[in-house]
């Protein structure tokens, strides 16, 4: 990934639009969002597209989270194609859920003996895996076009899945998740125009603009389906009812096809957080990025008074604002990013994820950190092959205020975690930071987190 596109990423984060944040994630091709608000944070699960991909090649899972809307942690991947004995390839659209402090996670991936989609689910303990599969056959493998689910828990308990491409079907899930109603057995929704409207060249088997990747979500007395509409290049559409099963009525374009940076593809994830709505989305835009190469975006829009969603224009500045500010005198994980010109994530064996892949230059945007009376110090962990190069903190840009230079060392070996510290300017007040790495090539360093300690 980064030979493709770390010179224009670089390029492009020193633009005026020194400000963007779409697409949220910079580190790797990500697709097909699903966000999940669990115990006031926001998880965005993804797909994942292969680096230089040319088919939706794709063979895991991402989760990342963010408290503020801005900064997204990343986790790594929860699961993978590796977790399913049935399955070999195509790790395609997914939704997470909490019940009872269990975490489903419903998937569509590609069936070897079938040799077409189904929709698996996988079990975990924690919003952030990983994810085990609590047996060794899909949840669902009915007919070709199983892909894409979205899975909903109404007020009275019941869950509903949702899924399909060119139809619309869905299970009503028994308590346990991992199972269905099976004398209701998998119910097809009717695609009638009234519904789901039409597009250009309407046949038997795309009777509607619906297309594939609902998003079923409840807002006060309404139900919506949000949809990829029209054929490709897709659009987002939706449809509204008053139950989770409808009937389904239809509601509008809520994003038009992205022209400029777009994928031919998109898919919906709609949440509401610390009082505000949002639409993920995903496109076309990072370097090297394209139809399967997408990107993972975000857009705060409000409901219009009578329940109806709105025209959502996407951006590459983000227009998302902080709904918090990050405390930096916590440990914070170095892959908590706004956005980066270069570094990638990995997992480590002994802490976890951290930032690597850095070269001269690259830097970390960590946005509207609280400063508040002031910093005295910088540490970091860091591991690095050879000492040398510097991790420079600036402020709101990239080449903003300096206000600390923190030098590397080596430790014993390249895997040896070593905390190292500098002074910093006692700066006030809500800031940008910029992480901005200094003759670091060559020298293997990795940076696992930082914090900073209070004057006195
Ligand atoms: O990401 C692979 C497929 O592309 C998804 O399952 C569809 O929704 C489309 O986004």
């Amino acid at each position: 990934m980064k030979s493709l596109i770390v010179t224009l990423l670089g390029l492009l984060s020193c633009a005026p639009s020194c400000l963007a944040v779409n697409p949220i994630i910079q580190t790797l091709f990500t697709a097909d969002p699903a966000p999940m608000v669990y115990n006031d944070k926001v998880y965005l699960y993804t797909t994942h597209d292969e680096d230089g991909s040319t088919w939706f090649t794709m063979k895991d899972w991402r989760v990342y989270s963010s408290d503020d809307m801005v900064n997204w942690t990343d986790h790594g991947s929860p699961l993978s194609l590796d977790d399913f004995s049935w399955a070999s390839k195509d790790a395609w659209a997914a939704q997470c859920i909490e019940r009872n402090g269990k975490f489903y996670f419903y998937i569509c991936a590609h069936h070897t003996e079938l040799n077409r989609m189904a929709i698996g689910v996988a079990v975990s303990d924690s919003p952030t895996g990983p994810f085990v599969p609590p047996f060794d056959e899909p949840l669902v493998a009915a007919h070709w076009g199983d892909i894409d689910p979205t899975v909903f828990i109404d007020d009275d308990g019941q869950a509903y899945l949702y899924w399909g491409n060119p139809h619309l079907w869905y299970v009503k899930l028994n308590e346990d998740m991992i199972s269905y109603d099976r004398e209701l057995g998998v119910v097809q929704v009717p695609l009638t125009q009234e519904g789901f409207h039409t597009r250009e060249e309407v046949t038997e088997e795309r009777p509607s603009a619906y297309e594939e990747g609902p998003w079923l979500y409840k807002r006060e007395e309404l139900y919506y389906m949000l949809y990829p509409a029209g054929g490709v290049p897709e659009h987002l559409a939706y449809s509204y009812g008053p139950s989770a099963t409808g009937p389904w009525q239809y509601g509008g374009v809520i994003m038009e096809v992205i022209e400029e940076g777009g994928a031919f593809t998109n898919h919906p994830g709609l949440i509401e957080y610390k009082g505000n709505a949002y639409l993920f989305y995903h496109n076309g835009a990072l370097p090297g990025g394209g139809g399967f190469n997408r990107s993972v975006c975000v857009e705060p829009f409000e409901f219009n008074a009578d329940g109806s969603i709105p025209l959502i224009e996407p951006t590459r500045e983000g227009v998302v604002e902080a709904v918090a500010w990050l405390n930096p005198y916590r440990r914070v994980e170095a892959e908590t990013i706004a956005w980066t010109g270069g570094v990638e994530t990995e997992r480590d064996a002994q802490v976890g994820m951290v930032v690597t892949d850095i070269d001269d230059g690259d830097f970390i945007r960590v946005r509207s950190v609280d400063l508040g009376e002031g910093p005295a110090q910088f540490t970091a962990s860091i591991a690095a092959a050879e000492s040398g190069g510097s991790i420079e903190i600036r402020l709101d840009s990239r080449d903003g205020t300096l206000i600390g230079t923190c030098s590397l060392e080596a430790g014993n070996s390249p895997d040896d975690w070593v905390m190292q510290s500098c002074d910093v300017a006692p700066i006030t007040g809500v800031h940008d930071l910029y992480f901005v790495f200094e003759k670091v090539s060559q020298k293997q360093v990795r940076f696992d987190f930082w914090k900073f300690s209070k004057q006195g």
